[in-house]
């Protein structure tokens, strides 16, 4: 059993499920670009590999630490040129209809990851496999799972759960968050939970 299913991560698949395989499987990024770019999934292998420790923390109560494989968005930015104006990312996934926009300040954090593995395992497809973003220091809703597509853009836009009353910023706040590591309930003090 992979690290997140023996954890009982929750799967969210709203907004759609991919219906392609791995070897269909391509990345666009558009928008603000000096010209679009399509990766396959060895193209993002052969991009710079890292690995974070990070706790993915949900705005609906729970939250898990995990060690993630991938790319630093630092890495995946630095190969693009972005065009004058670029100052937002737009994710979008496979399936059509969930999409959430952060800003290039925000992803520009030393854990903010295109996430192809989780505790050295591949990426199972119900977590967003084989690649999704992992935004540590946002809520969940900001990591997109399947990703499709990101578009450079000028300017913050809604999304699947910023349209349904969640913030376009993101932001986690002070609250309690069931820990699934542990399974104990802990306050979280507000931003990326780094201390358990
Ligand atoms: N495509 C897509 N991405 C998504 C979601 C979703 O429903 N669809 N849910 C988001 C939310 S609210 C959270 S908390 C995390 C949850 O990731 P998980 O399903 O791997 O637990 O994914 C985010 N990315
Ligand atoms: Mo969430």
């Amino acid at each position: 059993m992979s690290y997140l299913t023996s954890h009982r991560m929750p799967v969210f698949r709203a907004g759609g499920w991919p219906t392609i395989g791995p070897e269909q499987w391509r990345l666009k990024v558009d928008g603000l670009v000096d010209r679009e770019r399509e990766y396959d999934l060895s193209a993002i292998r052969a991009l710079p590999q890292s690995e974070v420790d990070a706790r993915l923390t949900s705005v609906s109560g729970f939250s898990l630490r995990a060690r993630w494989q991938g790319v630093l968005w630092r890495d995946f930015v630095a190969q693009l040129e972005l065009l004058p104006g670029a100052s937002h990312a737009t994710f979008t996934s496979q399936g059509g209809g969930y999409t959430t926009t952060v800003s290039l300040k925000d992803l520009d954090h030393p854990r903010v990851m295109l996430v192809l593995g989780v505790e050295d395992e591949p990426l199972e497809k119900d977590y967003g496999g084989p690649l999704r973003m992992l935004v540590p220091h946002l809520w969940g809703y900001k990591s997109a799972k399947w990703l499709e597509s990101i578009t450079l853009g000028e300017r913050m836009l809604g999304g699947f759960w910023e349209d349904r009353g969640y913030t376009r910023e993101g932001t986690i706040e002070p609250g309690v968050t069931l820990d699934l590591n542990t399974g104990e309930r802990r306050a979280i003090r507000g931003g990326e939970v780094t201390e358990f």
